[in-house]
C-alpha cells in the first residue's frame, strides 16, 4: 500500500517526559517511526517522502495564532537564554476554567500554557518542521486518494489527535486526520468519517468538528474516567449545533477484552454505513496492543490483521494515519498487519 514517510520524523526526539514528578524516557519518541519503516519496507510497500505544501488547509483546522505560536516558539525558547538550545520545553501553568483564556500572554512560559492542555508534549528543536511535515504528508495523501482513486497510509510521528484548534497535548502538535479529512471536503468529498480505534481518545478531532455534520466522528477508546485525556471522551458527547448526531464515542472499561472492543468496531462500522460519506479517514493508533507499555487493551498481533480487514470491509476509499502505540519492537509488524489485512480483503 502507498505509504508516506520521511525519515526527518528523527528530528523530534525529545528525550524524557515527567512522570509523577520523575524524568522517565519518552515513549513517544524515534524508534517508533525506525521501526515501521523497517517493516514497511520489508513487507515491500511503496513508500514516498514527496510531500506539498499544507498551509492551505491548515489554516482551517487550527487557528492562525496557535500556527504562529508552535512555528515561532523554539526560537522564543532560545531568546529567553540562548542555553536552551539543550533544554526541552515545557509548560507549567494552564487557563483553566475560571481564568482568562481569551488573551494571549507576552509571557513565554504563559504562553506555552496558554496553547497546550498538559506538561506531557515535550518540544525540541526540530519539532515544528517534524509536525509541519506530518500535516504535508496527510495533505498529500488525501490529494492522492483523490487524484488516482487508491488507498492509503500516513506512517506518521508524533501522532496528532489529541491536537485541539488552538492547543497541543499528548504527544501531538498538529491533527493530521482533520487536515486529511478537510483535504477530502475541499477536494469534493461532500462528506467523510473520522474513525479513531487509537486507545486514547482523539478529544483534538472531536473538538475540531464538534459543531459540524460534513465530518462524522467516532472515537473507540478507553473511558476517559481512568485514562487520558481524562477530560473529554463519554459516551454522552454526540456533537452540537448542526454537528449533533455527528460525533459518537464508544468509551470502553479499561483492560477489556479484544472481543468488546471488536463488538465496538462493528458497531461503529455500522453507523459509518449509514452515514454514507464518500470516504473515511483511520486515525489508527495501534496503543491497543496487549504489550503497550502505557495502555491496557488486549488486542494481538493477530487481531490487527482482523481489524485491516474490518476497515476494509466499510468499503470506502480510505486513508489510514498513524497515532499511538508505544511497544515500539513490535510497532512495525502490527502497522503492516493491518495493511496486510486491509489488502487481503477483496
Ligand atoms: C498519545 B496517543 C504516560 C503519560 C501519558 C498521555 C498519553 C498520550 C497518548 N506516562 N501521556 O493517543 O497515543
Ligand atoms: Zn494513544
Amino acid at each position: 500500500m502507498l505509504s508516506f514517510f520521511t525519515l526527518q520524523h528523527q528530528l523530534h526526539n525529545p528525550e524524557f517526559e515527567i512522570f509523577r514528578g520523575d524524568k522517565v524516557p519518552c515513549f513517544e519518541n524515534p524508534t517508533r517511526g525506525d521501526f515501521v519503516y523497517e517493516a514497511l519496507t520489508k513487507a515491500g510497500h511503496e513508500i514516498t517522502s514527496e510531500f506539498s505544501d499544507s498551509s492551505e488547509v491548515l489554516v482551517k483546522v487550527h487557528t492562525k495564532n496557535y500556527l504562529n505560536f508552535l512555528q515561532t516558539a523554539w526560537d522564543q525558547w532560545l531568546a529567553l537564554n540562548p542555553e536552551n538550545i539543550n533544554r526541552q520545553v515545557f509548560p507549567s501553568v494552564w487557563p483553566v476554567s475560571g481564568l482568562r483564556a481569551d488573551i494571549e500572554p507576552e509571557n513565554f512560559g504563559a504562553k506555552l500554557g496558554f496553547y497546550s492542555m498538559d506538561n506531557g508534549t515535550p518540544m525540541v528543536s526540530g519539532t515544528w518542521e517534524v509536525v509541519k511535515a506530518g500535516a504535508d504528508a496527510a495533505f498529500t495523501a488525501a490529494n492522492v486518494l483523490m487524484d488516482e482513486k487508491k488507498d492509503v497510509f500516513c506512517a506518521l510521528r508524533p501522532p496528532g489527535h489529541h491536537a485541539h484548534a488552538n492547543f497541543m497535548g499528548g504527544y501531538c502538535f498538529l491533527n493530521n486526520a482533520a487536515v486529511a479529512a478537510q483535504t477530502l471536503r475541499d477536494r469534493g468529498c461532500k462528506s467523510v468519517a473520522i474513525l479513531d480505534v487509537d486507545y486514547h481518545h482523539g478529544n483534538g478531532t472531536q473538538s475540531i468538528f464538534y459543531r459540524r455534520k460534513d465530518v462524522l466522528v467516532l472515537n473507540i477508546h478507553a473511558d476517559p474516567s481512568t485514562d487520558y485525556p481524562f477530560f473529554l471522551g463519554n459516551a454522552d458527547e454526540i456533537g452540537e449545533g448542526s454537528g449533533e448526531g455527528f460525533n459518537i464515542n464508544y468509551p470502553l472499561p479499561s483492560g477489556c477484552s479484544a472481543k468488546i472492543w471488536f463488538d465496538a468496531l462493528a458497531s461503529a462500522s455500522e453507523k459509518i454505513k449509514q452515514f454514507d460519506a464518500d470516504a473515511l479517514v483511520v486515525s489508527l493508533g495501534l496503543d491497543t496492543y496487549i504489550d503497550d507499555p502505557i495502555s491496557s487493551f488486549n488486542l494481538t498481533s493477530d487481531d490487527y490483521i482482523k481489524l485491516g480487514e474490518k476497515i476494509k470491509g466499510i468499503g470506502l476509499p480510505t486513508i489510514m494515519i498513524l497515532e499511538g502505540g508505544y511497544a515500539t519492537e513490535e510497532l512495525g509488524g502490527n502497522v503492516t498487519n493491518v495493511l496486510q489485512g486491509f489488502e487481503s480483503e477483496g
